[in-house]
């Protein structure tokens, strides 16, 4: 298994540099990677493996995170209306359009590859087009196809490619947007007897 051991941080020249387009059809390594890099946020999003082995959570992750500088990234995260999860293990994954409209995260982003908390939030397009390979980890196929994604898992996705082109959310940080409609979260009911 993967831990915070195997991901680089800020400073690593594999962080800046843009990943390779992976050899289709995919090799044994490349599968195993996406497995391991998929069974990572599936252990850092689990309370109970995340204390003990020290993960930090994630909902998407980049192989170039884990010194692989090829275009494979992996994504687990939930809607904003925490309603529909998204599961995606992309392969040469590309963003062929965007809104004009732009969005952002108001509490900033964060990155298992920065350690230091940074001030500013990262303009993101609205909706994006991506076609990319994607693979199932359980049947093995790799299927290309083309997705539209919008609000947040749109900002993790743009996050992810951002890895693979070699750039980090902290070269995007700006102070302030102005007419820029922040992502709405659906507020968690915290129910008190569960505390
Ligand atoms: C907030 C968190 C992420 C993306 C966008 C907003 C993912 C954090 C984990 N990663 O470092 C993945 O690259
Ligand atoms: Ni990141």
């Amino acid at each position: 298994m993967l831990t915070m051991k195997d991901i680089i941080r800020e400073g690593h020249p594999t962080l800046t540099q843009k990943a390779k387009e992976v050899k289709l059809p995919l090799s044994k390594k490349d599968k195993q990677t996406l497995k391991l890099m998929m069974e990572f946020i599936e252990n850092s999003l689990d309370q109970e493996l995340c204390e003990k082995y020290e993960l930090r959570p994630g909902v998407g992750l980049a192989a170039p995170q884990i010194n692989i500088s090829k275009q494979m990234l992996v994504v687990k995260a939930m809607d904003e209306l925490n309603e529909v999860e998204h599961v995606y293990l992309m392969v040469n994954p590309k963003i062929i359009s965007h809104s004009v409209s732009k969005t952002y995260i108001a509490s900033g982003e964060g990155c298992l590859s920065v350690d230091r908390e940074v001030e500013g939030v990262v303009p993101r397009h609205k909706k994006i087009t991506v076609r990319s390979y994607f693979f199932d980890p359980d049947t093995e196929e790799l299927t290309k196809k083309i997705i539209k994604l919008k609000g947040y898992v749109g900002i993790v996705v743009q996050h992810e490619i951002d890895h693979i082109n070699g750039i980090l959310f902290v070269e995007r940080l700006v102070d302030e947007l102005h007419d820029v409609e922040p992502i709405k979260f659906k507020e968690l009911n915290i129910n008190e007897s569960e505390i």
